[in-house]
C-alpha cells in the first residue's frame, strides 16, 4: 500500500555520489586526449564525481596525485601508469588507506596483485603480433633481406615493451627479416619525426624497407621525415602503426600508411562501471580487455567517418 511506499522512500537515503580520483599520465597523443575525454564524459553520464590530475608523463607526479587522493579520502583511485615498474610502495600506501585501485589502459608490474582490484586495458602483445602478422602476409612474395625500423613508445611502458615483444615474436619467423634500427620516441609526433630523420641518414643500402611505429602520432611524424627525404611513405617504406586515430586512418586511406592496429581509448564507461561495482561490494575479474581490430587500406575510407578520435 502507499503507507509502505511512503515510509520506504522517506528512509531510503539518496545515494552519495562516488568520488573517483584519476591519475592520468599525460596528453602526449591523440589516443591519450581521447582517453581523457572518454573518462570525463563517462563520469558525467554516470554521476560519479571525477577528480583528475595530469602527470605530464612523470611517474613522480603520479605518486603526488595519488597521495593527494589519499588525503582527500576519495572512494576509488584509478591510475593510467606511465611506466610498468616502481608501483609497489605507492600502491601499499593506498591499500593501507583502504582505498580500492583500478589500473586503466597501461598495466603495472607488481608481484602482489592484491594491490589493485582490476586492470582495464588492451592486450598490447596481441597488438604487436597483429602488426607482425600483417607484415609477413604483405611481404610474403618479397625476397629478403628486409630491414625494419622501429619507433618505440615510452621506455618502460607496458604498451611499448609488449608491442615490441609481440611484433618480434611474429617476424622472427623469417630469418631474412630483421629490425635494423630501433629507438624510443615517447609516443609523440615530434619525436617520431626527429628519430625517423636520424634513421634516414643511413646510407641507401642500410635504409629500412619497413617502419613499425608503436603509435599513430610517431608514425605521422615519421611520414613527414620520409617525405622530406624524397621517399614515398607506404610505397618506398611500408608504415605500420597502432591506435586507429582519425588522422592515421586518413593517411591510411591516402596510401601513406599500410596498416593501423586498433587500440581503443574509449574505456571511460568501463572504468565508471568498475567503480560502481566496487562500491556495491561486487568482485571483478583481474583483467578486462576491450575488443580490437586492424585497419587496412581497403577498409580505411569507411572507417574514417565513424572515428570518435
Ligand atoms: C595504449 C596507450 C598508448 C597509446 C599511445 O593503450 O597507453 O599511449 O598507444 C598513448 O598513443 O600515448
Amino acid at each position: 500500500g502507499d503507507w509502505l511506499q511512503t515510509s520506504v522512500s522517506e528512509t531510503a537515503k539518496p545515494e552519495t555520489p562516488i568520488t573517483l580520483g584519476f591519475s592520468q599520465l599525460g596528453k602526449e597523443s591523440a589516443w591519450r586526449v581521447a582517453n581523457t575525454a572518454s573518462v570525463q564524459e563517462a563520469a558525467a553520464e554516470s554521476g560519479i564525481r571525477l577528480v583528475m590530475k595530469n602527470a605530464e608523463q612523470s611517474q613522480k607526479k603520479q605518486f603526488e596525485a595519488i597521495r593527494d587522493f589519499i588525503q582527500m579520502k576519495v572512494d576509488v583511485i584509478a591510475i593510467a601508469p606511465v611506466v610498468e615498474s616502481g608501483w609497489e610502495d605507492i600502491l601499499r600506501e593506498v591499500k593501507a588507506a583502504g582505498i580500492p585501485v583500478v589500473i586503466l589502459d597501461r598495466s603495472v608490474n607488481v608481484k602482489d596483485t592484491s594491490l589493485f582490484v582490476t586492470t582495464i586495458g588492451s592486450n598490447f602483445y596481441e597488438e604487436g603480433a597483429k602488426a607482425g602478422k600483417y607484415l609477413l602476409d604483405r611481404l610474403r612474395h618479397l625476397p629478403g633481406p628486409i630491414r625494419i625500423a622501429e619507433l618505440q613508445g615510452t621506455s618502460g611502458s607496458a604498451p611499448s615493451i609488449q608491442r615490441g615483444e609481440g611484433f618480434r615474436s611474429v617476424v622472427s619467423a623469417r630469418e631474412d627479416m630483421s629490425i635494423t634500427q630501433s629507438a624510443p620516441a615517447d609516443f609523440t609526433e615530434d619525436k617520431g619525426r626527429a628519430i625517423m630523420r636520424g634513421f634516414l641518414q643511413a646510407p641507401a643500402e642500410k635504409r629500412p624497407h619497413v617502419l613499425f611505429a608503436h603509435n599513430d602520432d610517431m608514425a605521422l611524424g615519421a611520414i613527414d621525415a620520409i617525405e622530406e627525404a624524397g621517399l614515398k611513405p607506404g610505397e618506398d617504406i611500408l608504415v605500420l602503426s597502432v591506435d586507429g586515430s582519425r588522422r592515421a586512418l586518413e593517411q591510411l586511406a591516402a596510401g601513406k600508411l599500410n596498416a593501423v592496429v586498433e587500440c581503443n581509448p574509449l574505456i571511460g564507461p568501463q572504468l565508471m562501471q568498475a567503480a560502481k561495482e566496487i562500491m556495491a561490494g561486487r568482485t571483478l575479474p583481474k583483467r578486462m580487455v576491450p575488443p580490437e581490430d586492424i585497419f587496412t587500406q581497403e577498409r580505411a575510407a569507411e572507417a574514417v567517418n565513424g572515428r570518435k578520435f
